[in-house]
């Protein structure tokens, strides 16, 4: 019997029980317990019927995916489910938690499957790039019909028991202890003779589906581009609905064996671990006590504070919006109501849900309200003076042991700690915009920022739904430091002869959601131009380039606002090139003497991709990164990279970091200094032949 999962007998029912903390994962010592446990219980003439139950705080949450691409050992998970599958006795999984992937497959192939009502399923292999690779494809259409298993399959999203046991996934909730639940289930079993029912036995009727089913599903998933195992997904349900269930295996094992090697599921199953090691902080103790936070207030309730106020009425924090005026607070929190109504027009959210999160949001227009709160966030106006001033009134107010954090996206946070008494309690809190929708939350670490405090806002990110990744200070910190290095060569581009819509078009195909030109025109150029007329010394510009931004916007062009900006947009806001700003373009490449040449696809990569890339490589050796997978995270949660490329820096492995290193050496010999700096650790790792996943190799 292995520790894994031991079994035993209560009267006539056999019991297996999977012990593999964290989340029972079939790793190879659970799948030889199971499999020694139905075959001993199998062979076992008192015992009528089996339950296969877990401890801990989940049923099987999947294959274990740190196993993958090792050398497989003990039973692989088909054997395991066969010999569930074909034992003489029915076989009951009884499920809490999250029975996914690998672990509701497993409770496929038992006969009989029961849950607590709290309980999900699910079969997210999308999500890491794979297909459900042990029968999941051949037995969830048996059940519950080849459209909706397609769906559930591609989506890939858990579902709550009631609605698995409406699906058919279930049958029965158990109310009250599970064990003793399935037990009594089980024992109904026998009581009634009911047969060892084997999913894969029951016939899918092809007639249901309606005419042309794959083919209108395949229009649907050009929107998942790049992806390539949802096509796959596709492949194995037609062969499902068409071929005996074990030639539908085999479709299915060829298709996950080919996704497995794929280059875009070792991306999506890197960043699954990543996501995880960036709430790791290496100098910070794992069980450091944490601070409280039962009380918010957010100053400025403009677009980014209004944001980031919803965040914590999500998650059930009161928080106190302060603003200067009345109009402005008022303006603020009718924006709030009004996000909050768009999603329940939606159907997300129900009225009542709306009114609970409303009833979180206090405004108020005097600091003497929020004395007593836990954690301040200042989302005011970038400007240094004024963040200054708030501070110190912060500073006067706030009871000790408050966390006082800025949103700011630029400026040195350590100088707006300096101000204040306790700058061990300052901290940066840079969310990205829409600060209510997007995941990422950058924690800016001031030099003086107290570990208790950022191990507390870590916990805060994850209580309110964001990705927090810890940045050391500086200009931009880490996705905007190296946004601005994508950016200016893409500017530089147009001086010398690319337009627009051809870079735009190379970094979309890349696999980026849009393009740095219509991305600006989406923002609005008048932004960045105020910002960079306001702040000479944070946006330093090249004086060898024209910032073409800034005279679109002498032109009253300002983007998408105005129908007009690096392209023209008619009403159904559809970017379209400009040929009066090709020609603005041109006109200034003739004005400063550049001769426009063709630009290559390929060097639109390497400009702007491996301009960011060595820029990371820069950022880990200064210390303002931690580790590569937080430069990824970064860019997949914050700008759109895409997860099937796994991030910059894992990108840049794939390519091979001498490629990249070469590039920006070409670029840096052409182009000086000033934009393509020198990393010592792009330049070790090339020479070494590593990649960043082995960056501590060499510093
Ligand atoms: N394998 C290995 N480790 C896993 C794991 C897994 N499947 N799932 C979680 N962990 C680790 C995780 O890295 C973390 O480790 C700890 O458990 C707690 O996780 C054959 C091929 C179950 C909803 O995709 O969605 O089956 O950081 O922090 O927030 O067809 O984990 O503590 O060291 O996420 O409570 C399909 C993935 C696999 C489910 C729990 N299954 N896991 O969330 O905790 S492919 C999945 C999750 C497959 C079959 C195919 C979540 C969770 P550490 P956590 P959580």
């Amino acid at each position: 019997m292995s520790v894994a999962a031991r079994w035993e007998k209560q009267g006539d029912i056999g019991i297996i029980t999977v012990d593999s903390p964290p989340v029972n994962a079939l790793s190879a010592p659970v799948r030889q317990g199971i499999f020694d446990g139905v075959k001993a219980l199998d062979a076992d003439p008192e015992v009528k019927a089996i339950v296969l139950i877990c401890d801990g705080r989940t049923f099987i949450a999947g294959a274990d995916i740190t196993e993958f691409g090792k050398p497989p050992k003990g039973p692989d998970l088909r054997s395991v489910q066969e010999t569930m599958e074909n034992a003489s006795k029915p076989i009951v999984a009884a499920i809490h938690g999250t029975a996914l992937g690998g672990g509701l497959e497993t409770a496929l192939a038992a006969h009989y499957r029961v849950a607590v009502p709290s309980a999900k399923v699910g079969l997210p292999e999308v999500k890491l790039g794979l297909l459900p690779g042990a029968g999941g494809t051949q037995r969830l259409p048996r059940l519950i019909g080849p459209e909706r298993a397609l769906k559930v399959i591609v989506d890939g999203n858990p579902i709550p028991a009631p609605e698995a046991k409406d699906l058919d996934i279930l049958d029965a909730i158990i109310d009250g202890d599970l064990k003793q639940g399935a037990i009594a289930f089980a024992q109904d079993l026998v009581a009634k003779g009911a047969p060892a029912r084997r999913v894969r036995d029951i016939p899918i009727d092809a007639s249901s589906l309606p005419a042309n089913f794959f083919a209108d599903f395949r229009k649907g998933l050009a929107k998942m581009r790049g992806f390539p195992a949802p096509e796959k997904i596709v492949q194995c349900i037609e062969a499902a609905v068409a071929l005996p269930f074990d030639e539908g295996m085999r479709i299915e094992r060829e298709g996950i064996t080919e996704l497995m090697a794929s280059t875009e599921s070792k991306a999506m199953r890197y960043m699954f671990f990543a996501e995880r090691e960036v709430a790791k902080i290496p100098d910070v103790p794992k069980d450091i006590a944490l601070r409280p936070i039962n009380t918010a207030a957010v100053l400025g309730a403009g677009t980014m504070g209004g944001g980031i106020a919803m965040n914590f009425a999500n998650a059930g924090i009161p928080v106190t919006v302060i603003e200067a005026t009345q109009e402005a607070l008022d303006r603020g929190l009718g924006i709030i109501e009004k996000n909050y109504r768009n999603t329940q027009a939606k159907g997300r959210l129900t009225a009542e849900e709306v009114d609970k999160r409303l009833g979180l949001i206090t405004g108020s227009l005097s600091y003497d309200d929020i004395a007593g709160v836990d954690i301040v966030i200042e989302a005011i106006f970038e400007n240094m003076e004024v963040k200054k001033e708030v501070f110190r009134k912060l500073d006067a107010i706030l009871k000790p042991g408050a966390i006082l954090a800025s949103n700011t996206s630029y400026l040195d946070l350590n100088e707006i700690a300096d101000v204040t008494k306790r700058p061990e309690d300052v901290i940066g809190l840079h969310f990205f915009s829409p600060a209510n929708v997007m995941r990422l939350l950058e924690i800016v670490r001031g030099a003086k920022t107290a570990k208790d405090v950022l191990a507390t806002c870590m916990a805060l990110a994850k209580t309110i739904g964001k990705i927090g990744v810890v940045a050391g200070v500086c200009h931009g910190f880490i996705g905007n430091r190296m946004l601005s290095r994508y950016s200016a060569e893409a500017n530089k581009m147009l001086l010398e002869g690319a337009t627009p819509h051809q870079i735009d078009t190379v970094l979309y195909n890349f696999g980026m959601p849009m393009g740095p030109f219509q991305m600006t025109d989406l923002a609005g150029l008048d932004v960045g131009a105020r910002a960079r007329s306001e702040f000479p010394d944070l946006f330093p510009i090249d004086p060898a380039f024209p910032v073409f931004a800034d005279i679109l916007v002498a032109q009253g062009r300002y983007g998408q606002k105005t129908k007009a900006g690096f392209y023209k947009y008619g009403d159904d806001r559809k970017a379209q090139p400009d040929p009066d700003v090709e020609a603005i373009i041109a006109a200034e490449s003739e004005k400063r003497g550049v001769e426009r040449r063709v630009i290559s696809d390929e060097e639109i990569i390497e400009r702007c991709i491996y301009a960011a890339i060595n820029e990371g490589a820069r950022e880990l050796e200064e210390g303002i990164a931690l580790r590569p997978c937080d430069i990824d995270i970064i860019w997949i949660n914050g700008y759109g990279f895409p997860s099937y490329r796994g991030g910059p820096m894992f990108y840049a492995d794939t390519i091979g970091v001498d490629k990249v290193h070469a590039a920006v050496e070409k670029y840096r010999q052409k182009y000086g200094e000033r934009g393509w700096k020198y990393s010592s650790l792009l330049e070790k790792l090339a020479r070494a032949g590593k990649g960043f996943a082995d960056w501590k190799d060499v510093v």
